[in-house]
Protein backbone atom coordinates (compact mmCIF):
# COMPACT_ATOMS: atom_id res chain seq x y z
CA UNK A 1 0.00 0.00 0.00
CA UNK A 2 1.19 3.48 -0.77
CA UNK A 3 -0.32 6.06 1.50
CA UNK A 4 0.22 9.71 0.65
CA UNK A 5 -0.29 12.12 3.48
CA UNK A 6 1.38 15.50 3.68
CA UNK A 7 2.92 16.01 7.11
CA UNK A 8 2.91 19.75 6.74
CA UNK A 9 0.69 22.12 4.81
CA UNK A 10 3.35 24.05 2.93
CA UNK A 11 2.25 26.88 0.68
CA UNK A 12 5.65 28.37 -0.02
CA UNK A 13 6.02 29.36 -3.67
CA UNK A 14 2.30 28.96 -4.34
CA UNK A 15 -0.05 31.38 -6.02
CA UNK A 16 -3.53 31.19 -4.56
CA UNK A 17 -6.75 32.84 -5.76
CA UNK A 18 -9.55 33.77 -3.39
CA UNK A 19 -12.95 34.75 -4.80
CA UNK A 20 -15.26 36.53 -2.38
CA UNK A 21 -18.95 37.32 -2.86
CA UNK A 22 -20.18 40.61 -1.38
CA UNK A 23 -23.67 39.36 -0.50
CA UNK A 24 -23.77 38.81 3.28
CA UNK A 25 -20.38 40.50 3.40
CA UNK A 26 -20.12 40.53 7.20
CA UNK A 27 -19.96 36.75 6.90
CA UNK A 28 -17.96 36.42 3.67
CA UNK A 29 -15.31 38.94 4.71
CA UNK A 30 -14.81 37.09 8.00
CA UNK A 31 -14.44 33.84 6.04
CA UNK A 32 -11.99 35.54 3.66
CA UNK A 33 -9.90 36.89 6.53
CA UNK A 34 -9.62 33.46 8.16
CA UNK A 35 -8.71 31.97 4.78
CA UNK A 36 -5.98 34.58 4.32
CA UNK A 37 -4.67 33.80 7.81
CA UNK A 38 -4.40 30.12 6.91
CA UNK A 39 -2.51 30.98 3.72
CA UNK A 40 -0.08 33.21 5.63
CA UNK A 41 0.40 30.56 8.35
CA UNK A 42 1.26 28.04 5.63
CA UNK A 43 3.91 30.29 4.11
CA UNK A 44 2.08 31.69 1.09
CA UNK A 45 3.55 35.09 0.37
CA UNK A 46 1.14 38.01 0.39
CA UNK A 47 2.14 39.13 -3.11
CA UNK A 48 1.17 35.74 -4.55
CA UNK A 49 -2.40 35.88 -3.25
CA UNK A 50 -5.08 37.35 -5.51
CA UNK A 51 -8.41 38.28 -3.94
CA UNK A 52 -11.19 38.82 -6.48
CA UNK A 53 -14.48 40.26 -5.26
CA UNK A 54 -17.71 39.44 -7.06
CA UNK A 55 -21.26 40.64 -6.37
CA UNK A 56 -22.87 37.43 -5.10
CA UNK A 57 -22.43 33.69 -4.76
CA UNK A 58 -23.78 33.10 -8.25
CA UNK A 59 -20.78 35.02 -9.61
CA UNK A 60 -18.08 33.08 -7.74
CA UNK A 61 -17.97 30.47 -10.52
CA UNK A 62 -17.01 33.03 -13.15
CA UNK A 63 -14.61 34.69 -10.70
CA UNK A 64 -12.87 31.36 -10.06
CA UNK A 65 -12.72 30.57 -13.78
CA UNK A 66 -11.24 33.99 -14.45
CA UNK A 67 -8.47 33.47 -11.89
CA UNK A 68 -7.69 30.03 -13.31
CA UNK A 69 -7.57 31.19 -16.92
CA UNK A 70 -5.87 34.55 -16.53
CA UNK A 71 -3.88 34.50 -13.31
CA UNK A 72 -2.19 31.08 -13.38
CA UNK A 73 -3.16 30.26 -9.79
CA UNK A 74 -2.29 26.91 -8.19
CA UNK A 75 -5.65 26.70 -6.40
CA UNK A 76 -8.77 28.77 -5.77
CA UNK A 77 -10.99 29.22 -2.72
CA UNK A 78 -14.49 30.34 -3.73
CA UNK A 79 -16.23 32.08 -0.83
CA UNK A 80 -19.90 32.98 -0.55
CA UNK A 81 -22.78 32.85 1.88
CA UNK A 82 -26.30 31.89 0.87
CA UNK A 83 -29.04 32.38 3.43
CA UNK A 84 -32.43 30.86 2.71
CA UNK A 85 -35.20 33.34 2.02
CA UNK A 86 -38.89 32.95 1.26
CA UNK A 87 -38.53 32.03 -2.40
CA UNK A 88 -36.71 29.34 -4.36
CA UNK A 89 -33.69 31.59 -5.10
CA UNK A 90 -31.56 29.89 -2.48
CA UNK A 91 -32.04 26.45 -3.99
CA UNK A 92 -31.33 27.57 -7.55
CA UNK A 93 -28.21 29.55 -6.69
CA UNK A 94 -26.83 26.86 -4.34
CA UNK A 95 -27.39 24.21 -7.00
CA UNK A 96 -25.82 26.27 -9.79
CA UNK A 97 -22.80 27.30 -7.73
CA UNK A 98 -22.04 23.84 -6.38
CA UNK A 99 -22.29 22.37 -9.88
CA UNK A 100 -20.29 25.23 -11.40
CA UNK A 101 -17.44 24.85 -8.93
CA UNK A 102 -17.50 21.08 -9.26
CA UNK A 103 -17.26 21.47 -13.04
CA UNK A 104 -14.16 23.63 -12.70
CA UNK A 105 -12.57 20.88 -10.59
CA UNK A 106 -13.30 18.30 -13.25
CA UNK A 107 -12.59 20.32 -16.37
CA UNK A 108 -9.61 22.45 -15.40
CA UNK A 109 -6.42 21.23 -13.77
CA UNK A 110 -6.75 23.67 -10.89
CA UNK A 111 -8.40 22.65 -7.61
CA UNK A 112 -11.28 24.85 -6.49
CA UNK A 113 -12.35 24.70 -2.85
CA UNK A 114 -16.07 24.97 -2.13
CA UNK A 115 -16.29 27.82 0.35
CA UNK A 116 -19.98 28.65 0.04
CA UNK A 117 -22.03 28.45 3.21
CA UNK A 118 -25.64 27.40 2.58
CA UNK A 119 -27.49 28.36 5.74
CA UNK A 120 -31.10 28.25 6.81
CA UNK A 121 -30.66 31.17 9.21
CA UNK A 122 -28.34 34.13 9.67
CA UNK A 123 -27.27 32.67 13.01
CA UNK A 124 -26.03 29.51 11.30
CA UNK A 125 -23.89 31.69 9.02
CA UNK A 126 -22.49 33.67 11.96
CA UNK A 127 -21.70 30.47 13.86
CA UNK A 128 -19.68 29.15 10.91
CA UNK A 129 -17.74 32.34 10.19
CA UNK A 130 -16.59 33.43 13.64
CA UNK A 131 -14.20 32.27 16.34
CA UNK A 132 -12.83 28.72 16.39
CA UNK A 133 -15.52 27.56 13.98
CA UNK A 134 -14.65 30.00 11.19
CA UNK A 135 -14.59 27.63 8.21
CA UNK A 136 -12.45 30.01 6.14
CA UNK A 137 -9.29 28.80 7.84
CA UNK A 138 -9.80 25.16 6.84
CA UNK A 139 -10.70 26.24 3.30
CA UNK A 140 -7.35 28.02 2.98
CA UNK A 141 -5.53 24.91 4.21
CA UNK A 142 -7.54 22.73 1.84
CA UNK A 143 -6.54 24.86 -1.15
CA UNK A 144 -2.87 24.43 -0.31
CA UNK A 145 -3.21 20.70 0.29
CA UNK A 146 -4.89 20.26 -3.09
CA UNK A 147 -2.23 22.36 -4.82
CA UNK A 148 0.41 20.18 -3.11
CA UNK A 149 -1.15 17.10 -4.71
CA UNK A 150 -0.79 18.75 -8.09
CA UNK A 151 2.79 19.81 -7.42
CA UNK A 152 3.73 16.31 -6.22
CA UNK A 153 3.42 14.90 -9.74
CA UNK A 154 6.58 13.57 -11.24
CA UNK A 155 5.74 15.10 -14.59
N1 LIG B 1 -26.14 35.98 -3.16
C1 LIG B 1 -25.51 35.44 -2.10
O1 LIG B 1 -24.30 35.31 -2.13
N2 LIG B 1 -26.22 35.05 -1.00
C2 LIG B 1 -27.58 35.16 -0.90
O2 LIG B 1 -28.14 34.79 0.13
C3 LIG B 1 -28.26 35.70 -2.01
N3 LIG B 1 -29.62 35.80 -1.99
C4 LIG B 1 -30.24 36.33 -3.06
C5 LIG B 1 -31.64 36.44 -3.05
C6 LIG B 1 -32.29 37.00 -4.12
C7 LIG B 1 -33.80 37.11 -4.10
C8 LIG B 1 -31.56 37.48 -5.25
C9 LIG B 1 -32.26 38.13 -6.43
C10 LIG B 1 -30.19 37.37 -5.27
C11 LIG B 1 -29.52 36.80 -4.19
N4 LIG B 1 -28.12 36.68 -4.21
C12 LIG B 1 -27.49 36.13 -3.14
C13 LIG B 1 -27.31 37.27 -5.30
C14 LIG B 1 -26.91 36.26 -6.37
O3 LIG B 1 -25.87 35.42 -5.91
C15 LIG B 1 -26.38 37.04 -7.61
O4 LIG B 1 -25.37 37.93 -7.21
C16 LIG B 1 -27.48 37.81 -8.32
O5 LIG B 1 -28.58 36.99 -8.58
C17 LIG B 1 -26.97 38.39 -9.66
O6 LIG B 1 -26.57 37.36 -10.53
Amino acid sequence: MKEIHFEKIDGSGMKIGVVVARWNSAVTYALRDACLRALADAGVEENTIIVQEVPGSYEVVFGAKHLIEHNAVDAVVAIGCLIKGETMHFEYIADAVSHGLMKLNVETDVPVVFGVLTCLTEQQAIDRSTGENNHGYAWGQSAIEMAMIKKSRKR
